[in-house]
């Protein structure tokens, strides 16, 4: 009997395949897909756009305004969906599809699964060169889309129809593998697009992706819950992991019950939500004092579900007990490996149990425990001092108002049932330390690419994702102006975002990381070229940020005060579309860093004495740097 078959273009096949994808974990069944987004020109508009139309009742489509932000409300949505749930997204060939691997890396980075779908040139070849094509000398087998290869976790490239029902699965596989996920690129050249195939029906058929709990190994299991036994000062980090994996319930039993106290990574900060006297926040480059005097002593550290990147880890120097063991628990063996850690690679909320069945019994020492409450009840009272603080002594301000006390408004007026979204500046390094987050949902920052722009197309995919939760993105001058274009979008689709925007004229984040590395903020303020100096160091430039909003359909305004800042708040919940309040924040005054370090070169030679100084100071900082091998 010979299988029967659908004759379909391969646009409309992969489409309909992807209409049919699913997943479940913990008995939970959902689509895969919540929607195609996709920006169209030669590359797709007849292929995959034509298959869009066909499919609108089954296969939402969404037009953003610049692809790159595509991808990160595709990244967000997946990431607010702990990575059960994503978007898809079609670009034209050329310029549509290179403006996605700045999006793909993030995705990739933060191990987020998105589905890329640029264009691509013609298999066929006979027009070429095509409009946009690269050409290359050396083989035609080169297309801009070969860039996407080191940024996403699968790439392909389609040249026949066929080749999509060998493609396709394990492109869904990748997307749907804890340990593998991020980026998956297939590209599509513009003439197979239209092709068409005699296809199995049976590749329409729905299909379950079950997301496994994978369980540690039993003897590493029995190891790890000796060296927890046997440590006088052991401290979790949590990150992201931890929220995807749901494992908010299985930590805290595990902490009650052994009193093991709790940092955070950005990615993890409310797996453990507040108030519980066990967290002690923020750990690393961004940490809190209370985190990095715990990392500083810890004997053991249990790591659940991070990559240990460098603001972790403070470069390496967040950890000087001399014989400090890490136990990692993450379901990628890259992961857990790192710092030479006993791995337990699985699931979090399954290592977790497990874990806890084998530390019955077990709580640390009383010493410890007062310890970190004393540690622990300090930051809480530093967190309130940094916050009612006005501006920093001496220096002129810009604003009256500091950024430390806006964080703290928005602390006070949101709830466990909202989120903030940010990525890039110096906002997530006063979050980390500053914001409570009462939910595992409540902080969704995008910083393992920490990319400029996330932040309100990750608030759209963020609503998308949660539209029963208050969103606050949270977003600095400079990636506004880099990226606020999906404003526009959020207006079509009647999105209802809060866009807060905190105005210093320009880069505080790299301004003071430019002062500390001897070079006083050069290049990092707005301003106009002066016509004396020749140099960025003329009047400052103020942008109408509100001016800008509205003019895209934004409920807008630019608040001066916090009572005014607090009135918009409400005012925003009425609103049916977004809104964008600017608020203007003093640039200099800044919350510090805690006992804490990052690893930023400076220049050997200079002929500036403050790059010399900030040299000196650099080769003695680093000089605390450790392998753990
Ligand atoms: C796309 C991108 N380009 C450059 C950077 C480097 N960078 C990090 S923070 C920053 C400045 C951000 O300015 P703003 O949004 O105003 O935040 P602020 O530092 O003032 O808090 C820059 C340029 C980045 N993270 N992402
Ligand atoms: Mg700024």
């Amino acid at each position: 009997m010979t299988p029967r078959t659908v004759r379909l273009t391969m646009a409309q096949a992969l489409v309909r395949f992807l209409t049919r994808q699913r997943t479940s974990r913990d008995g939970r069944e959902q689509p895969l897909f919540g929607g195609m987004f996709g920006i169209f020109g030669h590359g797709n508009v007849a292929g995959i756009g034509q298959a869009l139309q066909e499919h609108r009742d089954d296969m939402r489509y969404y037009l953003p305004r610049n692809e790159q932000a595509m991808v990160h409300t595709a990244a967000a949505y997946a990431k607010m969906h702990n990575r059960l749930r994503t978007l898809a997204c079609t670009s034209s060939i050329g310029p549509g599809a290179t403006n996605m691997i700045s999006g793909a890396a993030a995705a990739t980075i933060n191990r987020v699964p998105v589905l890329l779908l640029p264009g691509d040139i013609f298999a066929g070849r006979r027009p070429a060169p095509v409009l946009q094509q690269l050409e290359s000398s050396g083989s035609q087998d080169v297309s801009v889309n070969d860039c996407f290869k080191p940024v996403s976790r699968y790439w392909d490239r389609i040249a026949r129809p066929e080749q999509i029902i060998t493609s396709l699965p394990e492109a869904m596989r990748v997307l749907t593998s804890p340990s593998e996920s991020g980026a998956v690129t297939i590209a599509l050249p513009q003439d197979v697009q239209a092709e068409a195939f005699d296809y199995p029906a049976a590749l329409f058929d729905t299909r379950v992706w079950t997301i496994p709990r994978a369980r540690a190994d039993r003897e590493r299991l029995t190891e790890a819950a000796a060296l927890i036994r046997a440590s006088r000062r052991p401290l979790i980090i949590a990150g992201g992991g931890a929220i995807y994996s749901e494992a908010s319930a299985a930590l805290r039993a595990f902490v009650d019950q052994t009193g093991i106290p709790v940092s955070e990574t950005q990615a993890g900060k409310g797996a453990l939500p507040e108030p519980h006297p066990l967290v002690a926040g923020g750990v690393g480059a961004t940490g809190t004092l209370a985190a990095n005097r715990l990392a500083h002593d810890a004997d053991l550290v249990i790591v659940v579900g991070s990559r240990l990147s460098d603001f972790t880890t403070a470069s390496k120097t967040a950890f000087q007990h001399e014989q400090v063991r890490f136990i990692s628990i993450n379901v990628s063996e890259l992961d857990a490996g790192k710092h030479a850690a006993l791995p337990l690679v699985g699931d979090a909320r399954a290592v977790l149990e497990d874990l806890r069945e084998l530390v019955a019994g077990h709580h640390v020492g009383d010493e410890y425990a007062a310890t970190v409450a004393r540690l622990a009840a300090a930051w809480r009272a530093e967190v309130d001092r940094v916050c009612s603080e006005r501006s920093t002594d001496g220096t002129p301000r810009t604003s009256s108002l500091t950024q430390a006390a806006v964080i703290a408004l928005l602390q006070d007026v949101l709830t466990a049932n909202d989120t903030i979204v940010c990525a890039a500046g110096s906002l997530p390094g006063d979050l980390h330390k500053l914001w409570r987050a009462t939910d595992p949902k409540a902080y969704h920052l995008e910083y393992g690419y920490s990319c400029m722009g996330y932040e309100i197309a990750g608030g759209i995919g963020v609503k998308m994702a949660a539209p029963e939760r208050g969103v606050y993105v949270l977003i600095g001058d400079g990636s506004y102006l880099m990226m606020a274009q999906e404003i526009a979008t959020a207006v079509q689709e009647r999105i209802p975002i809060t866009v807060v925007v905190f105005d210093n004229q320009g880069f505080a984040s790299i301004g003071g990381l430019s002062g500390s590395v001897g070079s006083g903020g050069f290049g990092t303020r707005y301003r106009y070229r002066s016509a004396t100096t020749g140099e960025l160091d003329g009047d400052l430039l103020s942008v109408d940020f509100a001016a800008n909003a509205a003019s895209m359909g934004a409920c807008a305004c630019r608040v001066e005060t916090l009572d005014a800042l607090r009135s918009q708040l409400a005012a925003a919940k009425r609103e049916s579309g977004p809104t964008v309040i600017v608020v203007p924040v003093d640039r200099e005054s800044r919350v510090g860093s805690y006992e804490s370090w990052w690893d930023v070169p400076v220049a050997a030679v200079s002929t500036m004495a403050d790059v010399q100084r900030a040299r000196t100071e650099f080769e003695t900082a680093r000089r605390k740097e450790r392998d753990f091998l």
